[in-house]
């Protein structure tokens, strides 16, 4: 159970370890100071229905109650220990999985735990003004809720830091919080991470994709040898799934809110859609495009000698590693990837080794067409001949063997002018941005209300009915 009468809740035994408590405890406060500047807009004073860990067990979800996010429990939370866990892939296979750092791999390890808190907080900043314009009370409590937990995958980053690389890591825990998104000067890490989240859409899509990259991210890192590591992504993917469900549906709401539309009107054409208040299926495939290809740069490029001693080291593995029947070491196994050779796309067999990114992208892949493939089926049921689909995957790329390519969602590859030319036909433009966000000027609290381009969900939170004060403004 955690421990919520502490300072920092936690389920860590924090308080035998008086020095790691104490550097905590003045990280504390560098943490709220960076929610009150960068947490959601004009939200401090609101009460909001939301969940809380009370355990680290799968029915530990129990605890819902109003809450002012200022006042929310954040805290550390591993997983238990299991004592007989083994590294179970690389050079060190077999061997104890490690409760320590093993020094060789310090600073590496610190890299990859960096990178992986720097999306959380980068994360609550692209949202910070998104609860201004929220399509309803149950939309508002549920981005909160993502926000707030963000919040916390930070601090099991920070936990980390703090508790196993010494100084290195307290500097590293300050410059989580002095990145910002987007600043020139002091950018987040990861380039998704720096693109705007303008409007509703973006946000669904966000949740949806980019969301989904944490997912894979943290499975892979679940694997890690450096079982605090593991122990800590193992729980924050219990928090990681809502944030995905509150991306698919709030997509599946609004396709289902403009197919409704589109039926009741006999309209197809976009024009004619948008004149009726609704997202056209148009501009939905266009921030699918814009959204899918950001998320797949974030895995890293194709070929890449980091992800291969990441692997071989020990300390970051493939998505379900341990359901995979092969040796676990892939010295000798090929994977395909694929690049631009003249006017083509080529497929070319590399060290599986060094195609792990690739590896992991093409598993998130899979995935995520399953997500379409729900979506589209609400188009198809509603007999619309509209089918959205994902961009071949060398489009719009920034990393890896297709950057600074130019590939048609189809996957031609085009003279960098033709591509520019049909840029606004692929992604959103500032027309359709402006044309999203005029939607979203104000927002919609009234209890049970809804926006006009947005279906309301199946069901509220926690049981509780769709017309639930889900924040209160008191
Ligand atoms: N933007 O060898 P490569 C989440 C850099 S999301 C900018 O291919 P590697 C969340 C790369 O750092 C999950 N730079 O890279 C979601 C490297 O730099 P250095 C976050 C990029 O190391 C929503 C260089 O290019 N977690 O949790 O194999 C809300 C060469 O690249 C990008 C993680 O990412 C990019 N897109 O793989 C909230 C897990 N891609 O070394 C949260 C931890 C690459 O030359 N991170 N670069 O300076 C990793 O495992 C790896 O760092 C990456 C990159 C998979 C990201």
């Amino acid at each position: 159970m955690i421990d919520y009468t502490e300072k920092i809740p936690n389920n860590v035994d924090l308080g035998r370890d008086r020095v790691l408590q104490r550097a905590l405890e003045h990280w504390q406060p560098a943490y709220m100071n960076w929610w009150y500047d960068m947490g959601p807009s004009e939200s401090h004073a609101l009460e909001v229905y939301l969940r809380t860990a009370t355990s680290v067990e799968p029915d530990g979800w129990a605890q819902f109650g109003y809450v002012r996010m200022p006042e929310y429990r954040w805290g550390i939370f591993l997983q238990p220990r299991d004592d007989a866990r083994q590294v179970n892939f690389g050079a060190h296979k077999g061997q104890p999985a490690w409760q320590e750092v093993p020094g060789e791999y310090r600073s590496t390890l610190r890299r990859v735990i960096v990178t992986q808190g720097d999306t959380e907080p980068a994360s609550v900043e692209q949202q910070r003004l998104l609860g201004m314009c929220c399509p309803s009370l149950y939309d508002l409590r549920n981005i909160f809720q993502v926000n707030v937990e963000e919040g916390r995958h930070l601090w099991a980053m920070v936990y980390l830091l703090h508790r196993y690389f010494g100084r290195d890591g307290r500097e590293e825990a300050e410059a989580l919080l002095e990145r910002r998104s987007g600043d020139a000067d002091n950018p987040r890490i990861l380039g998704a991470f720096n693109e705007p989240t303008p409007d509703w859409l973006a946000f669904y899509m966000f949740t949806f994709f980019t969301d989904r990259d944490g997912k894979f991210q943290l499975c892979a890192l679940a694997e890690s040898g450096f079982d605090p590591l593991a122990r800590t992504c193992r729980f924050m993917l219990t928090e990681e799934a809502h944030h995905m469900f509150v991306g698919e549906t709030g997509i599946s709401r609004i396709l289902q809110r403009t197919c409704e539309v589109m039926k009741e009107h006999k309209v197809e054409n976009a024009s004619d859609v948008r004149a009726l208040g609704v997202i056209d299926l148009q501009t939905m495939q266009k921030y699918l495009n814009f959204h899918f290809s950001v998320t797949i740069d974030l895995f890293g490029s194709d070929a890449s000698s980091n992800a291969a001693s990441y692997y071989t080291t020990g300390l970051k593995g493939r998505y379900e590693e341990t359901k995979i029947e092969d040796d676990h070491v892939l010295q000798n196994a090929e994977y395909p990837v694929l690049e631009v050779s003249g006017n083509k796309i080529i497929t070319r067999r590399v060290s599986a080794l060094t195609a792990l990114n690739e590896r992991l992208r093409d598993d998130y892949i899979a995935e995520i067409q399953g997500g379409v493939d729900r979506w589209n089926k609400i188009i198809e049921q509603a007999g619309i001949s509209f089918r959205l689909t994902l961009p071949h995957k060398g489009f719009h790329r920034a990393i890896g063997n297709f950057a600074g390519q130019s590939i048609s969602p189809e996957g031609e590859v085009l003279t960098k002018e033709a591509w520019e030319n049909n840029r606004d036909k692929w992604m959103p433009s500032a027309a359709d941005q402006k044309f999203v966000q005029s939607l979203m000027t104000g927002r919609v609290i009234e209890p049970g209300k809804f926006a006009n381009w947005i279906a309301p969900p199946i069901r509220g939170v926690n049981r509780q009915p769709l017309n639930f004060e889900y924040v209160r403004f008191n």
